[in-house]
């Protein structure tokens, strides 16, 4: 029986057995891309990560530490496709609130940006400040004659979290402006200005929820997403905001959306496995330090 099990590739990120009892991480999958208007197909995204993380290195080069040895579970991927909006994000509010529950750091991969929704609802109450890392503002009152949908996300969450603070912004619509301008509790951060640093000491020691748009990347760095935008971070450039956010803030629950896999590209759902995993390394670093002795070499 025991060669029959390893022969099985399981949906796990980094192939991970640890128990959801053991642990301290719970990856959550969510294939739903319903509301996206241009490419479909971020509900493939979920499991495509979670296959490329197979191929990582458990070991983190620039940590000096195993991040996987801190517990890392994933859940059975839920089964979204069929839900309207906002089933979708009840289902998902759910299953976040029962991993807070359990004292562990929800992981939530899209899917298109809606799913977040579920999560920020369900750390609502503990969260100060939600982090948007994203080429779009998403800030429509309503899109498609949906109130929710990828495009109205960080609108919908202005009116449940005390603080929103949006990075990356390369586009936005006429819309989008009023609305942003009508609302005291949002802050837009484009991706030429450099003041993310200044902002992120504001909130300093803060618990923050973090959701990561794959499009805040520059479209050559990962062409498959849902509504490629030109101009975007590089790969070395994100990492190291995602290591300040951890850093300077409590990071108590994230997701990484919108990446929409191109059949017969690897690189890009690697790149992403591998940003989901330094997330949590990072995480490690600055909140769990002396559990796996993983510190970043700066
Ligand atoms: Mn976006």
């Amino acid at each position: 029986m025991k060669h029959r099990e390893r022969d099985i590739v399981p949906y796990s990120f980094l192939s991970s057995s640890t128990s959801y009892e053991e642990a301290n991480y719970v990856v959550v999958g969510v294939p739903y891309d319903s509301t996206s208007s241009w490419g479909v197909g971020a509900r493939f995204g979920p499991l495509s990560i979670i296959e490329a993380s197979g191929y990582l290195d458990p070991f983190d080069l620039e940590l000096n530490c195993i991040p996987l040895e801190a517990g890392i579970y994933t859940m059975p991927e839920i089964s979204t496709l069929e839900l309207t909006p906002e089933s979708m994000v009840k289902l998902v509010e759910g299953i976040v609130t029962e991993i807070k529950e359990d004292g562990k750091v929800p992981i939530l991969l899209g899917g298109e940006h809606t799913i977040s929704l579920g999560g920020i609802s369900a750390l609502k109450d503990e969260m100060d400040a939600l982090i948007i890392l994203d080429a779009h503002a998403d800030f429509y009152d309503s899109y498609g004659g949906r109130k929710i949908s990828h495009a109205t996300v960080s609108k919908r969450a202005s009116e449940i979290i005390r603080q929103v603070i949006i990075y990356g912004v390369r586009t936005l619509g006429w819309e989008e402006k009023h609305e942003i301008n009508n609302t005291k509790n949002v802050k837009i951060i484009k991706r030429i200005e450099n003041n993310i640093l200044r902002v992120l000491d504001s909130i300093e020691g803060k618990k923050v929820y973090l959701s990561v748009d794959i499009d805040v990347l520059d479209p050559p760095q990962v062409p498959c997403v849902s509504t490629p935008e030109p101009g975007g971070l590089t790969y070395a450039e994100l990492i190291e905001l995602m290591r300040n956010i951890m850093r300077k803030t409590e990071v108590i629950g994230m997701d990484f959306v919108e990446f929409s896999p191109c059949p017969g590209i690897r690189s890009d759902a690697y790149l992403v496995a591998k940003l989901v995993y330094k997330a949590i390394g990072y995480h490690i670093s600055y909140l769990r330090k002396d559990e796996l002795g993983c510190h970043p070499d700066r």
